[in-house]
């Protein structure tokens, strides 16, 4: 069994073209394609992955362009169905100084949201694939894809398949936390690996956790999720804003009892779109080449360091890159 297998939306990504620019009056647009799953494809195709993306697109251009997009760096999609209305689209205003980022989402009726049942063959595509990779996203998008990613995880699980999971939760997209909750907690139990970050846990669970640092707070959030949701492997994200434009950064990784935290690193933030795909993407390919814990979960920060540097949401650089940037640790607790 080899490979990996990603499912979700790839969304028309569309961006002021002028920096600083705002949506409202911006007259002029940057064209891209992304969207969580889709990104974590690219990352790990650019890793040197055997990577495919299974989605649902129009019929249509903008289907075609953003299939294209993924093919480009080698991601395959032969069980990506066509048809259905429209591409979810999304609108990003990158901030700076005092002003937030914002992403304004036109995604509803979108062809992977009004898929009816029945239409992915989970067991054909799962056959011969390693690992499939899920998010909170997708089951946000409709009852119907709350139900495929269910019933993908499941799946995988009967066929031996890894399961990993983001957690990413999008508040807009879910009508309540209650219903997010009763959703992830099915994923999880068909999952292998957990990704998250505290925020994400109390959001949606509504848990805290005390600490001194934003690493005890994670390294707790990680001992309660192992508690509760029986996970053996999870690796969380950490970040620190030290300004608009000047973040630190490290994870935390957790294997069977074991906790290691990363390197840290000092980003000037280009661009936080994509960037815990980058880090999934960095995480799942030290497990495909059987890292240990540390490398792993050092591997995984230095490219969601290395995301923020870069405009799109999607990551593209390659092991080499990333090894040269895992010199750069700081050393500071964050
Ligand atoms: O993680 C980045 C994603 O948030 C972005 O690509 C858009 O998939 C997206 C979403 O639904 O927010």
């Amino acid at each position: 069994m080899k490979g990996f297998i990603t499912f979700g939306e790839i969304m028309l990504r569309l961006t002021p073209s002028y920096k600083n620019e705002r949506i409202l009056s911006s007259n002029q647009f940057s064209v891209g394609y992304a969207g969580a799953e889709s990104n974590i494809a690219v990352s790990l195709a650019c890793l040197g992955n055997e990577v495919e993306f299974v989605t649902k697109l129009p019929n249509n251009p903008l289907g075609e362009a953003a299939l294209a997009s993924l093919r480009q760096y080698g991601v395959t999609t032969k069980n990506s169905l066509r048809g259905g209305n429209r591409i979810g689209t999304y609108f990003i205003e990158i901030g700076s100084s005092i002003r937030p980022s914002r992403v304004v989402y036109d995604r509803a009726g979108s062809a992977l949201s009004a898929i009816a049942s029945g239409e992915f063959d989970w067991t054909k595509i799962l056959s011969n694939k390693k690992w499939l990779h899920l998010s909170g996203i997708t089951p946000a998008l409709s009852k119907q894809c709350a139900e495929e990613t269910i019933l993908a995880a499941k799946t995988a699980q009967d066929m031996g398949v890894k399961v990993s999971f983001d957690l990413n939760f999008r508040r807009s997209l879910w009508p309540n936390r209650k219903s997010a909750r009763a959703i992830f907690d099915n994923i999880i139990s068909s999952t292998d690996i957990l990704f998250a970050n505290t925020g994400a846990l109390k959001d949606v669970y509504d848990y805290s956790f005390p600490g001194k640092n934003k690493e005890d707070q994670t390294m707790l959030a990680m001992e309660k999720a192992s508690t509760v949701f029986g996970i053996a492997e999870m690796a969380f994200t950490i970040r620190e804003h030290q300004s608009a434009s000047q973040n630190k950064l490290c994870g935390i990784g957790y294997r069977n009892g074991n906790i290691i935290r990363s390197n840290t690193y000092q980003v000037e933030v280009v661009d936080r779109f994509g960037t815990g795909d980058a880090f999934a993407a960095g995480y799942l390919h030290a497990l495909g080449r059987e890292w240990p814990l540390k490398k792993s979960i050092d591997f995984a920060t230095a490219a969601f360091a290395y995301k923020h540097t870069l405009i799109g949401d999607v990551n593209t650089s390659s092991e080499q890159e990333i090894e040269v940037i895992m010199e750069g640790d700081l050393s500071g607790h964050v």
